[in-house]
């Protein structure tokens, strides 16, 4: 079983990315042969900035190692460093219908919240339906968000199989209900290019006071609150850690937990989760040439396979 996925150097990375494809795509690494990539091309659909991608590039490597990614386990590399994947996006954009991509939630939602929208940003499915296809990608850890792109992945890989004949694997996606859509601070998805995320790291001070600035109704602390479930720091607080979340949603819903002391919880159950992570961070930090090693040693083993299956691609639709 080949398990894909990828995560963007558009900004830091957040819980939501950490619970919804990170920690899924860490367990599973011991379940098949994973391939993960920081999907770098991507990035360049909402960030402009080249010194800043770099940044960013390196510290979802030190983000995704100090959180349990494996190299010895799972194929770990830069997207862009595969530029075969761009080839393919060419050859499936032309089976791909307007209206497929027309539909996408993702696309239509940055644009409805004003956010500047690019060609780049309205192909971006069939960019990422080559980069699981070019690997033969029998599964897709992912997040709620990104489910209806894998569909849209499936729809173009059956497509090509029936114009050229058997050539892709159908890829599933994978997603983890309770983590499947980790809110933001303001309640709606957590998002980088929401400006609601809460950082995996960061420095201790402004990520107290991010957590302690969760807005929340005027009820007084020994109020019975009924509605606790829909409580957003209870919601959180159960992405980290379900059995504390649901001991302090029965302690809210009785009355007598104040905000201030349920959001300070959080923070606390939230900066122990990643204690450990932390550590391990600092270290590699320290260890640049071993990241980068295994990076390049990952792209190497990565490009061997998607030259592979681009071969098989350009033979079944007449370019070689
Ligand atoms: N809030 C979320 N809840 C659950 N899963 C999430 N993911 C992102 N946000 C949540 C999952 O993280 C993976 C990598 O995401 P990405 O960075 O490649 O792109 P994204 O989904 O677009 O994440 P952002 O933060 O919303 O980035 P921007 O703002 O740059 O577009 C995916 O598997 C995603 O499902």
């Amino acid at each position: 079983m080949r398990i894909l996925s990828g995560i963007q150097p558009s900004g830091a990375l957040h819980l939501g990315n950490y619970f919804g494809m990170m920690r899924p795509s860490i367990e599973l690494q011991n379940q098949g042969d994973a391939f993960y990539f920081i999907a770098d091309y991507h990035s360049m659909t909402s960030l402009f900035d080249a010194e800043e991608r770099r940044r960013n590039t390196r510290d979802v490597a030190l983000d995704f190692l100090a959180c349990g990614l494996d190299p010895r386990r799972a194929v770990f590399f830069r997207q862009s460093d595969v530029p075969e994947v761009c080839e393919l996006t060419w050859i499936l954009g032309t089976l791909t219908p307007m209206g497929l991509l027309e539909r996408c939630h993702s696309f239509k939602d940055k644009s409805a919240k004003g956010i500047p929208v690019n060609s780049g940003l309205f192909t971006y499915p069939v960019l990422m339906a080559s980069d699981i296809l070019i690997y033969d990608s029998n599964v897709v850890p992912v997040g709620q968000d990104q489910k209806q792109h894998v569909e849209v992945t499936r729809d173009i890989a059956i497509k090509f199989n029936e114009a050229y004949g058997q050539t892709f694997v159908v890829p599933e996606p994978r997603i983890r209900g309770e983590v499947a859509k980790v809110p933001g601070v303001d309640g709606e998805k957590m998002s980088k290019s929401y400006g609601n995320t809460i950082e995996i790291f960061g420095p201790e001070k402004a990520l107290r006071k991010k957590i302690m600035g969760i807005k929340m109704d005027s009820r007084a602390p020994g109020d019975p609150k009924p509605d606790a479930d829909q409580n957003l720091a209870i919601q959180l607080l159960t992405v980290v850690d379900g059995s504390i979340g649901k001991d302090y949603e029965e302690k809210l819903r009785a009355g007598g937990l104040g905000y201030g002391d349920l959001k300070k919880k959080l923070f606390e159950v939230y900066w122990d989760h990643f204690a450990a992570a932390r550590d391990r961070r600092a270290e590699l930090e320290n260890n640049l040439d071993y990241v980068h090693q295994v990076l390049s040693e990952g792209a190497a083993k990565a490009r061997a396979k998607a030259q592979e299956v681009l071969h098989r691609a350009r033979k079944a639709c007449g370019l070689e």
